[in-house]
């Protein structure tokens, strides 16, 4: 999960409504300079990453059709950004229609419905070239050279605009795509990339792509280099994803085609709780599934079923095991490959294609019902834990029935701790989860009750990546959230019953204040994960230090804001010796300093909750939050002194 710093006052959708006129083929490239964030999501970090994917999945589209295994992508020291393939080369023959070289057409025409996430939008394999040209039109400058034909064709641009026609400038037997682009520095609000990120985007991309390989090299600063080669590709992905956890067994896999769906899986359960299925079409992370995740819970449901009656594991009058059941401790990972990805919205969130649910369905039916029958102790160990599932959720839905007819006799009582705001319209509510009671206090002083909620949140909040369902409805802070919230958990959860268009963690700038940040995100990531992909979950951003001069008050935020307060201050000869008062937690400000700096709406910043990279924030929670110590240890060792901003 990633933050992004953003004022919620002002803060609109970025993603307005389109009229049919900017669907149409589009001939320049005007229009991706003139509204760059409908190409490529904006024009923050968020986007500048986005030109790199841009051209690494052309490249990576070359990998899948079988012309191309090798990448190397490098950052030089003035932000420019070389991709380089050993793919088939775009191709440079004269176009009929244009009378142009297809290569700057390539590079120069924007294709039908290339906006943003739009429905004709490529995705890794499809339409080649809508990706390209956006990334030729927002960067400064750009550079392709091309082998193929037994030569080396180049052609330069700027903005967009070609300096010269496609030139052949050599003899080359070989064959493949480089680019090399500097992104517009006017259009950009910055051009740091993060090596992080992108390292990220090209292990996923390698895992996905077996037998790819990609070569990351960062010559900025100390400079560093990293190769991607997996030759389990999604087998060695699922090994990746539990190598913090106990696997109970040897990586599953299958591969086929079906009906021109080729499908791709594999899975390993492990000793803990939490369910990690990932799932992908054309490479795309397709965070809120679809049917090729409902045609894989299908089979595992099915499958195991069958094979549990069958080896008397399950008794003619036991129930089976239900889906719930079969997916608790499951890493899998799930890749469909087709040619006319259909997804449901524009951020490509789930996958609608109905043929490939069977497809799926049949893959894995096959290749898991296989192993069963040839690994007896390992099927036992399965299916067992489905057995020890089923018990705890049998359970659960006791305490949970408690807990909804508990409320239901009373009203649905909200908690008592809670103060709510009069507004009734969600639309315009919000409620801070304040951690500790004085600062709940002068959360609740200092509020605008009109749309502000409080809810303080005492003791401690259950670590529910460690505790199953009918522990953490047994915990009172986190009932208190569920009741609060009014969402209800689990299959019943709906979102449209939430009393709160803004929910935000509102704890201590110090570690125990980032502990409890983390244990609330877990909870939010794991059982509430509409409510971050819906953009409703906020970081709060109270103030590090209070700086007073004569009359005059400011906060700082971070130390080198300090820093930048007290020069200025002395810059511009304020009287009297500044005095900087270090905050240690929120209890500290009075309720109008609270107020003012970190819950006016006008004044104060809060960081959205997002989730940017799934697979990297069920990671980071499992070794956050799950059993195994010492990764974890390396974890908060590297990030010590920047935990205040801890990226999860
Ligand atoms: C258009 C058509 C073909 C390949 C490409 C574009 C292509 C684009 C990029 C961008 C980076 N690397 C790339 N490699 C290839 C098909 C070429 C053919 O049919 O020979």
């Amino acid at each position: 999960m990633a933050t992004k710093q953003e004022d919620v006052v002002t803060r609109k959708s970025s993603r307005a409504a389109y009229g049919a006129e900017e669907i149409q083929v589009l001939e320049g490239l005007e229009a991706v300079r003139k509204r760059p964030g409908m190409y490529i999501g904006n024009t923050g970090l968020y986007g500048l990453h986005h030109m790199v994917y841009e051209v690494v999945d052309n490249a990576v589209d070359e990998a899948l059709a079988g012309y191309c295994d090798t990448i190397r992508v490098t950052i030089h020291p003035d932000s420019s950004v070389t991709v380089a393939d050993n793919g088939r080369g775009i191709p440079v023959g004269i176009q009929q229609q244009t009378g142009k070289s297809a290569l700057e057409v390539v590079m120069t025409m924007l294709h039908a419905g290339g906006k943003f996430g739009g429905g004709g939008y490529k995705v890794s394999s499809g339409l080649h070239g809508v990706g390209v040209s956006v990334v030729n039109a927002l960067s400064k400058w750009l550079r392709v050279e091309v082998r193929r034909d037994g030569g080396r064709f180049v052609q330069e641009y700027e903005r967009g605009k070609p300096l010269y026609e496609v030139r052949r400038v050599g003899d080359d037997p070989g064959h493949g795509t480089t680019v090399t682009f500097l992104a517009d520095e006017t259009i950009f609000e910055t051009l740091d990339y993060s090596y992080e990120t992108l390292a990220q985007r090209f292990r996923e991309m390698a895992y996905l792509t077996k037998g790819l390989k990609i070569t990351f090299v960062d010559e900025r600063g100390a400079g560093r280099e990293y190769s991607f080669y997996f030759e389990g590709g999604i087998v060695s992905f699922v090994r990746h994803l539990n190598k913090t956890r106990t696997p109970l067994h040897p990586p599953i896999y299958g591969e086929r085609q079906v009906n021109g769906t080729h499908v791709e899986f594999a899975l390993q359960y492990n000793d803990s709780f939490a369910e990690s299925v990932f799932s992908f079409a054309n490479n795309i992370n397709t965070v809120d599934g679809g049917t090729h995740l409902t045609g894989f819970r299908a089979a595992l449901t099915d499958t195991l079923n069958k094979y549990a009656r069958k080896a008397g594991l399950l008794k003619d009058s036991d129930p089976n095991l239900s889906g719930e059941d079969t997916r608790e401790g499951l890493t899998a990972v799930v890749s469909v490959k087709i040619h006319d990805p259909q997804f449901e919205s524009q951020t490509k969130n789930k996958l609608n294609n109905s043929e490939v649910k069977n497809a799926v369905q049949t893959v894995v039916s096959e290749a898991l019902g296989q192993f069963l029958i040839e690994n007896p102790s390992d099927a036992r160990k399965i299916i067992e834990k489905g057995l020890v599932a089923a018990r705890a959720r049998e359970a659960a839905r006791k305490a949970r029935d408690l807990v909804i007819r508990k409320s239901a006799l009373e009203g649905m009582t909200l908690p008592g701790k809670l103060a709510d705001c009069t507004e009734k319209d969600p639309e315009r509510c919000e409620i801070y989860l304040v951690e500790g009671d004085s600062a709940g206090g002068s959360a609740k002083q200092g509020r605008d009750r009109r749309f502000q909620a409080v809810l303080p949140l005492r003791g401690k909040i259950l670590n529910v990546e460690r505790a199953r369902e009918d522990k953490m409805l047994s915990n009172e802070e986190i009932r208190a959230m569920i009741t609060a919230l009014g969402v209800g958990i689990g299959e019943h959860q709906d979102m449209s019953k939430l009393r709160y268009n803004r929910v935000v963690i509102m704890t201590d700038a110090d570690v125990d204040g980032s502990h409890i940040r983390t244990l609330l995100l877990t909870f939010f990531y794991r059982h509430m994960q509409p409510l971050i992909t819906g953009g409703h979950l906020f970081i709060a951003q109270p103030p590090l230090y209070r700086i007073t001069a004569g009359k005059e008050t400011h906060y700082a935020y971070s130390d080198r804001q300090r820093d930048e307060i007290l020069a200025d201050l002395q810059k511009r000869k304020v009287k009297g010796e500044p005095s900087i008062q270090r905050y240690k937690g929120l209890g500290e400000m009075n309720p109008d300093q609270l107020w003012e700096t970190t819950m006016n709406p006008a004044t104060r910043t809060v960081l959205r909750v997002d989730i940017e990279d799934a697979v990297a924030a069920d990671e980071t929670f499992e070794m956050l939050m799950g059993d195994q110590v010492p990764p974890r240890k390396r974890f908060i060792q590297a990030h010590a002194r920047n935990v205040r901003n801890l990226d999860v």
